[in-house]
């Protein structure tokens, strides 16, 4: 007999690192035969996910995409510059607009797989249509963790508060205030009002999917699905590290240029889609990679939304830089594939800001990772894969600490990274453990099996 596909609606919310996994998933769920409806904003925020959007409908017809209009943002709160941050906040507000689209899906939807940044609107949603829904994290285990706790912290600013050392979350090893974004000291920052607004129903979601894997945060995992970070939680379900789907041939320049380099000599320097760093500091990074006598593929952004921006190289770093530089190593800008760099065998170690694409991308290659986190929640993942032995980080730069860093430290560390054998053997055994977990039988691929099954 001939058992009905499930019909599954995903989704996510705003920045590449929100929508990456969500495609990703996508084409997961096509691969395992599922029906699938991508849902997303009529505008987004920057170029990057308009284009790797249509990409992906390109190369994937089956899927259906579902657009809706968000209601626009009117505020004066401080927060309400970032564009990322309005777009959040816009579509959580915008949400609930999708129950008639919802509703009339062809065939009926069996489950919605969602942003934690839509789960308000789509819980209500999910009960009204009686479709069950699954929350999709794009963080960390460790950074959900402190998220669905951040209603209790707010409510007791004695205890949450800059001035405290750490933060204690049932279960956990504490958080060192450092590595909490400050913002989410403010109740009434955008995001933290977001995320407040939304963590609520999470109890009512069946399961949250997180893109991690069993190996890398066993403790983490451990503690939210036994009832001690919140007693109420549905399963918490590692379902990662979700893979990129199969692109076009790529030959990109860099791509190109990676090919002649030796193995595992180039560091790959990038800091996510959304973040720019002071023009001071990234002239700083240049004479320091220059210093570390090292190769280097450097991704230079000098601005929040997109990199196609005309601002000179030379003007920032100087003629002689680039000369001097020229057979060493290679600098971008826009967008590359970042996945395919990971990959690449001449890739012998990453800068990145560990944003938990970028950690979950380099866990699943094995690629040693200096850590050098910005905002977000990206040093609680810079802590998670120090643990996991996936890299360094060194304390006293980036977020919580407002420093410029000089070129002669960084250049000292990039040597550490690359010649450390004993990290590389380290993060060679995260990559193994990362793919054991998504090969067939695996425990990230078991557990997509399973709620695939549950829905059919
Ligand atoms: Br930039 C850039 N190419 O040039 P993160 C990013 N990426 O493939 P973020 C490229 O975008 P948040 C580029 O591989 C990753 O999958 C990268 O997500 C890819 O950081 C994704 O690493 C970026 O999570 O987002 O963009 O700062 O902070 O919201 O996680």
């Amino acid at each position: 007999s001939h058992t009905p596909s499930p019909h599954i609606a995903l989704i996510p919310s705003a920045g590449m690192g929100h929508l990456t996994p969500f495609l990703r998933l996508a084409s997961l769920l096509l691969s395992r035969n599922c029906n699938v409806t991508l849902v997303t904003a009529k505008s987004t925020v920057s170029n990057a996910e308009s284009d790797h959007i249509s990409f992906f409908l390109t190369t994937h017809p089956r899927v259906k995409h579902l657009e809706f209009d968000v209601i626009p943002l009117h505020s004066s709160n401080p927060s309400a510059q970032d564009p990322f941050l309005i777009q959040y906040n816009a579509i959580s507000r915008s949400a609930h607009l999708l129950h008639p689209l919802l509703s009339s899906s062809s065939p009926p939807l069996s489950a919605i797989f969602c942003d934690l940044l839509v789960a308000k609107s789509v819980a209500r949603i999910s009960a009204d249509l009686r479709i069950p829904y699954y929350l999709v994290i794009t963080t960390s285990a460790r950074f959900l963790s402190f998220m669905l706790h951040l209603p209790v912290l707010v409510s007791n600013p004695d205890k949450f508060n800059s001035s405290i050392v750490q933060v204690e979350i049932p279960g956990l090893t504490p958080f060192s205030i450092a590595s909490i974004p400050l913002p989410f000291l403010n109740p009434n920052h955008l995001l933290a009002a977001s995320i407040i607004a939304n963590v609520g129903v999470v109890p009512e979601a069946k399961g949250i999917m997180v893109n991690t894997f069993d190996w890398f945060e066993a403790e983490t995992i451990a503690a939210l699905n036994n009832g001690k970070v919140l007693s109420n939680l549905p399963p918490v379900i590692p379902i990662g590290p979700v893979q990129a789907y199969e692109l076009q041939k790529d030959q990109s320049p860099y791509l190109l240029w990676l090919d002649d380099q030796p193995e595992k000599s180039v560091v790959y320097v990038s800091f996510g889609s959304r973040t720019a760093m002071s023009n001071d500091q990234i002239r700083e990074l240049g004479y320091g990679l220059d210093k570390s006598g090292c190769r280097f593929l450097w991704v230079v952004k000098t601005t929040k939304v997109d990199k196609e921006d005309k601002a000179g190289l030379e003007e920032l770093l100087g003629e002689s830089f680039l000369e001097r530089i020229e057979n060493r190593g290679m600098v971008v800008k826009g967008w590359v594939n970042q996945d395919k760099i990971l990959a690449h065998p001449a890739t012998g170690g990453f800068i990145s800001h560990c944003g938990w694409n970028s950690v979950t991308e380099s866990a699943e290659r094995g690629v040693p990772v200096l850590a050098w986190p910005l905002h977000g929640d990206q040093r609680v993942n810079a802590e998670v894969l120090q643990k996991a032995g996936l890299g360094i980080m060194e304390k006293t730069w980036g977020m919580g600490t407002e420093r410029l860093v000089k070129h002669e430290e960084i250049g000292k560390k990039i040597v550490e990274l690359m010649d450390d054998a004993e990290l590389r053997n380290r993060a060679k055994k995260v990559g193994e453990e990362a793919r054991k977990s998504t090969e067939l039988g695996g425990s990230s691929d078991e557990a997509i099996m399973e709620i695939i099954e549950k829905l059919t």
